[in-house]
């Protein structure tokens, strides 16, 4: 048997992993959107859970559109209303994320730095817009945020979203590494997917609109990185305090021995 590859590389999803920004970040921004546009639709709380099935805030207004009567019929009205309102939305969502109004997850930053230190590379791989990564990572990581990462690829530099595994293997291209060497860490059924078609381990951090998806092709599966408590598979030990690399290493070889048992 080969022996384990080790972990080069991990590989972040954003919206869900990096941070909780759907329901109070990106849909309270839709939302002001909306407003701002004299459009007379409002997404609650269930119904953009549900929209979330569709990747892409501009795609998902598209989709939305579909089941409104009160849309503009001609295609390229609806393309035209859906750019203006994904360009408000994408201007309240930076504006909120400003001024505090989204944090990190909890053992994310500790987690990057831990990588960082130990000279593992780090990867961004997300369907949202650059600009919103801009916003995220700068309001927590501060403007060097670029420095930590050394790939970052986000919705615009890809021609199909997640469940696609485009952006995933573009970031492994960039990388220049192996799949079974990088870790995906990703919140959602599409995400999962995205990765798993590009052959990348993947650990889930389950996030609030996630909670009780079916995640079955996850390495790791688990509340948040910030406990080491109510993970699948379990720890070996149970020790108090945040997921750390050696956690992610352990779960990563135990991804190896599976794959290779396949
Ligand atoms: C999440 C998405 C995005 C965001 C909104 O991507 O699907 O569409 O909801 O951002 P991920 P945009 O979990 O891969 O980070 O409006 O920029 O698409
Ligand atoms: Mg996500």
């Amino acid at each position: 048997m080969n022996p384990a590859p080790c972990l080069r590389a991990l590989l972040w999803d954003v919206d869900g992993t990096l941070a909780e920004t759907e329901r109070d970040g990106h849909r309270v921004a839709f939302n002001l959107a909306f407003e701002d546009l004299g459009v007379p639709w409002r997404w609650g709380e269930s119904h953009y859970g549900r929209l979330l099935a569709v990747t892409g805030g501009r795609e998902r207004l598209l989709h939305d559109m579909t089941q409104r009567a009160d849309a503009p019929v001609p295609a390229h009205e609806r393309e035209a209303l859906a750019a203006r309102l994904h360009e408000r939305k994408n201007h309240h969502y930076a504006r909120l994320v400003a001024q505090g109004g989204i944090s990190l997850r909890g053992g994310v930053e500790a987690l990057l730095g831990e990588a960082r230190d130990a000279g593992l590379r780090l990867a961004i791989a997300t369907t949202t817009s650059r600009r919103n990564v801009e916003a995220l990572l700068g309001a927590h990581l501060g403007p060097q945020w670029g420095r930590l990462f050394d790939v970052v690829v986000c919705g615009e530099d890809v021609a199909r979203k997640k469940p696609d595994p485009e952006v995933y293997l573009r970031a492994l291209q960039q990388l220049q590494i192996n799949p079974v060497q990088g870790l995906a860490l990703e919140d959602s059924p599409g995400g999962v997917a995205a990765a798993r078609a590009a052959q990348l381990p993947v650990l889930v951090t389950r996030s609030a609109y996630f909670e009780r998806a079916t995640l079955e092709l996850a390495t790791a599966i688990g509340p948040g990185l910030d406990s080491r408590r109510g993970w699948r598979p379990a720890l070996p030990d149970h020790g108090e305090g945040r997921i750390t690399l050696h956690d992610l290493q352990q779960w990563h070889a135990m991804a190896d021995a599976v794959s290779q048992v396949a």
